[in-house]
């Protein structure tokens, strides 16, 4: 379906909404690794590797964009390293698209110390202390020695609980920044995409210039930044359903690190179409696992002699293949396979959440999927 669409698609930015409902969109991004479908999940893959998957496990499951952290890989192996092995694709084995943040957000959430001017942030290393600098010059620099796909500007995330004025100033200060990554990384160069992001705390007005001031400036994509950083779940949805219409239509939205099912069909529903969140990688290895009849603690006595499948409308390798009564056996033991299994079921799940929100937008029955989804996990609070 949509084939005369994607056919249009020829240069990476290339980006088309081919059905809606409401404000949910389906669309097709195409990027110099390929075509992405809109709603898309991004599994996180913070030094370039899916916690204890491989690039065999994401073709199966379906992925089609991973991320990779510009903090991470700078500190290491070092992003001039990864350049001489030919780029991050070259190095992990992944062949599909891949998204790079631009470290604005680790530096600020990982980093002890950190000093803030417009020029950059100096911050110290979470693995040794050595100290470094960014400038958004630097950030795009590294992002370009990756060769990610898509790349993200260098922005200023206020913490939650951050004042007015703060907020305020960050929000003028990843403006500038924005101007500068896009002077420094032209429209098209080496085919690397180049998204904005808008930040502006949980003040409806400063949301609304940051976003008036980004979709000035010609970015491949637009994202929602500062969200889910702490806030109670109602303002999230609050800033959330008031800012995604606001962002350009021509071009694709993303919501950063977000975040549970729910949450992302609520960010489906206000015209959404990107989404990363290492909810479902991490939550895996603790051995939460999300499931069509809701969230299951693996570790629990009752499925010590369950020989049933993990999720009996999951096809994913994990339930193909294993009871919970042997999941259960390999968390409680602790073992590596755990980790695994448990995450590639995780990630599948997602990745058919978005999948089936796809179909459902295209057939326009997006808001009864939503209900059924909902009807299981609870309300979104
Ligand atoms: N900025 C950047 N990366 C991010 C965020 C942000 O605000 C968030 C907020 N949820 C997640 N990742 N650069
Ligand atoms: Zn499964």
């Amino acid at each position: 379906m949509h084939e005369d669409i994607i056919s249009q698609l020829t240069k990476p930015g290339d980006f088309r909404v081919a059905a809606t409902e409401g404000k949910a969109r389906q669309g097709y991004l195409m990027t110099a690794h390929g075509l992405v479908k809109t709603p898309v999940f991004m599994p996180v893959g913070t030094v370039g590797s899916v916690k204890s998957i491989d690039p065999r496990d994401l073709h199966e499951m379906e992925a089609q964009v991973i991320l990779g952290n510009t903090y991470h890989l700078y500190l290491r192996p070092g992003d001039e390293l990864v350049k001489r092995r030919g780029g991050l694709h070259a190095f992990n084995g992944w062949d599909g698209p891949i998204l790079t943040d631009s470290g604005g957000f680790q530096v600020f959430s990982l980093s002890g110390l950190r000093k803030i001017t417009d020029d950059g942030v100096e911050f110290r290393s979470h693995i040794d202390g050595s100290k470094h600098f960014f400038t958004p010059e630097k950030a795009i620099s590294i992002q370009q020695n990756l060769g990610s796909d898509i790349m993200m500007c260098f922005d200023e995330c206020a913490a939650y609980g951050a004042s007015y004025e703060y907020t305020k100033k960050a929000l003028e200060l990843t403006t500038r920044w924005a101007k500068r990554c896009r002077e420094f990384h032209k429209p098209g160069q080496n085919g690397q995409l180049l998204f904005g992001i808008t930040q502006g705390g949980f003040f409806q007005d400063l949301r609304d210039r940051s976003i008036a001031e980004l979709s000035e400036l010609p970015f491949d994509g637009f994202a929602l930044g500062g969200l889910s950083v702490g806030e109670p779940k109602p303002k999230m949805l609050e800033v959330l359903r008031a800012s995604a219409p606001l962002l350009p239509v021509d071009k694709p939205r993303y919501l950063m690190g977000v975040g549970t099912p729910l949450d992302i069909l609520d960010g489906i529903e206000a015209g959404i179409d990107m989404f990363d969140c290492v909810l479902p990688s991490r939550n895996a290895r603790n051995g939460t696992l999300f499931t069509s009849q809701g969230k299951v603690n693996i570790k629990r006595a009752e499925f010590k002699e369950d020989d049933s499948p993990l999720d009996p409308e999951c096809n994913c390798y994990t339930c193909r293949t294993f009871s919970k009564a042997y999941l259960r056996h390999l968390y409680t033991a602790k073992e590596l396979l755990s980790y695994r299994l448990n995450t590639i079921h995780n990630l599948s799940y997602f990745l058919k959440l978005t999948k089936d929100a796809r179909q459902a937008i295209r057939e326009g029955r997006f808001a009864e999927f939503k209900k059924g989804v909902e009807a299981v996990y609870g309300p979104n609070k």
